[in-house]
């Protein structure tokens, strides 16, 4: 068989629904030989939007999501959704061409050492240099993006070797259970929550990979403990839940962070060092308790004194089932922390200015949109009212990036995360920066037939650095921009296009926009005055008076 139609033989064995990118002669062989495959091409109309729809499909499903690129440009174009997909832990995998690797008369025209590029952000990168190894290849590429913690996979197909013909046979899936924790580390956890006067549990984003929400709750309901959750670890448990304190968007002098504070032991489930810390750890300070697929990478802000290692449902199944129930603890304090979090992030959600405040803007989402709704985020100021303010109801229903921290990524996401939740509403925050650095994927969701609400937070500026460089004292400089026309920029793309001039408006626009085909664009003007007084002042002359 030639060695392109083995190739896609594979993917297919591997389950892969889709391929999202842009082909070059490099893979015109490889083309050819998805046509008549069950995976669906989807082309974009930029590399790195692939590879961020990629990467969300693997979030989504825990499955490697793929996507295609030529060589050298294509190739370097995918190198942010790499790390992307590499920091956040969401298996993805990258097919890239090659020129021929046997003899080229091209010279090294567009070729880049992209195995090489690639290597410190991914977990596997590796060209294919016989067509006999392809079927390998590809099972390991899959096997190690998917395996915990997940990442980003290269593979590269050399046109010489995509034409070759090759006896080559597909190899079985073959999965394996998740280990266990070791019973001595359970009994071990167990004792150091007994002892713990005000133990508090932390949810990260490894709880929100492998649906740990159930076991986390029963833990929660039979001990009484108390628990705060990171960005990426929002919705594992209803927050909601009279015993949620609130999420950790900032690193310390937040409201929840009186919780922390004052605890002397964080139970840990599922956080790693990647995404910006919830919370520091200090020498002689509270302990930790570390839960997770792996144990512990060692940092300045975080050290735990136990790692729990092995599948996190099952750790906390065991913990729970040998813990006593605590009768000698009192939580008060946290209960006390956790109405003086939701008095001050509730405080501006009827505000009535127009341009809106972010925290309005929260509310009204919340109102309109279901348990299971999925609200994406690119990354901008906004980005910590949402993680805040915003209560998600179940796992995943809030899509943002606390890892790489990407502009860029929200459209993208978006796009997959309706495609994959065709019933479920797709909200899109976006600041004005971070759209326009795919914008051109609005044509994408058009052709793809999406119903999609695409909100763009318009303050003409990159309003997260103006927030930073008001925070330190320095002059607004340097960070102010014009914007297109987003009403007819949406219309030019077959979309539809929306800007309110009141409240009232943008309530009806939105509900209108949620309950209607297509995809809806609201050119949203915002109001960030607040941002400084009240995340980088008030916070933290107010927050420990609870
Ligand atoms: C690709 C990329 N470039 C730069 C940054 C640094 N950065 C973080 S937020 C931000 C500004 C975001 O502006 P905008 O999208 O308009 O959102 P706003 O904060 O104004 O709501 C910048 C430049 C980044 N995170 N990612
Ligand atoms: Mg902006």
């Amino acid at each position: 068989m030639k060695t392109s139609d083995l190739f896609v033989k594979a993917l297919e064995n591997e389950g892969v629904e889709y391929i999202f990118g842009i082909p070059g002669e490099e893979n015109l062989d490889f083309l050819d030989s998805l046509q008549g495959s069950s995976i669906k091409l989807v082309l974009t109309r930029h590399e790195q939007a692939a590879g961020f729809m990629a990467a969300t499909y693997g979030r989504l499903t825990g499955k490697p999501g793929v996507c295609l690129s030529t060589l050298g440009p294509g190739a370097t174009n995918f190198v942010t959704c790499a790390a992307y997909a590499q920091l956040g832990a969401m298996p993805m995998i990258m097919l890239a061409g090659q020129k021929p690797i046997r003899k080229s008369k091209q010279g090294r025209f567009q070729i880049v050492d992209i195995v090489g590029l690639m290597k410190p952000i991914t977990k596997y990168s590796e060209q294919i240099v016989d067509g006999n190894n392809v079927t390998s290849m590809v099972r390991e590429a899959f096997r190690v993006a998917m395996e915990e913690r997940p990442g980003a996979a290269y593979l590269e197909l050399p046109e010489d070797i995509a034409e070759e013909d090759t006896d080559a046979t597909i190899f079985d899936v073959v999965g394996h259970r998740r280990p266990n924790a070791e019973g001595i580390c359970i009994d071990q956890a167990v004792a150091m929550i007994e002892e713990a006067k005000l133990p508090l549990l932390l949810i990260g984003a490894g709880a929100n990979r492998k649906r740990t929400g159930e076991a986390l709750k029963s833990f929660v309901d039979k001990t009484g403990i108390y628990f705060f959750n990171t960005q990426l670890g929002k919705g594992v448990i209803d927050e909601r839940h009279a015993q949620f304190i609130g999420t950790a968007a900032l690193s310390n002098h937040d409201y929840l962070h009186c919780a922390i504070d004052r605890a002397d032991l964080i139970i840990n489930v599922g956080h790693d060092v990647i995404e910006k810390p919830p919370f520091f750890m200090e020498k002689d300070g509270k302990k930790v308790i570390h839960i997770n697929f792996f144990a512990a990478q060692i940092d300045d802000v975080y050290f735990p004194q136990l790692n729990v290692v092995g599948d996190i449902s099952n750790s906390i199944n065991q913990i729970e089932k040998k813990i006593k129930p605590t009768k000698d603890k009192d939580f008060s304090f946290f209960q006390r922390v956790r109405d003086e979090v939701d008095s001050h992030i509730t405080k501006y959600f009827e505000d009535e200015r127009f341009p809106m405040l972010p925290q309005r803007l929260v509310n009204i989402l919340r109102k309109n949109l279901d348990a299971k709704d999925i609200v994406t985020l690119d990354n901008g100021v906004y980005k910590i009212w949402f993680a805040r303010n915003y209560k998600c109801y179940e796992p995943n229903t809030m899509l943002l990036d606390n890892a790489l921290a990407t502009m860029g990524a929200g459209l993208p996401s978006a796009m997959m995360a309706k495609q994959l939740n065709p019933d479920q509403k797709v909200v899109s925050i976006n600041g004005d920066g971070g759209f326009m650095m795919n914008s051109q994927e609005i044509e994408t969701a058009v052709r793809m037939g999406l119903d999609l609400v695409v909100i763009i937070l318009n303050d003409s500026a990159y309003g997260m650095i103006k927030w930073k460089q008001e925070g330190v004292g320095f002059n607004n400089f340097g960070l102010d921009f014009n914007n297109p026309d987003f009403v007819k920029y949406a219309e030019s793309f077959g979309a539809i296009g929306h800007r309110p001039e009141s409240h009232d408006d943008f309530e009806k626009m939105l509900s209108s926009a949620l309950n209607s085909k297509g995809v809806h664009i609201i050119d949203l003007p915002i109001d960030y005055s607040l941002n400084h007084s009240i995340l980088n002042v008030l916070i933290k002359e107010s927050a420990c008076i609870v």
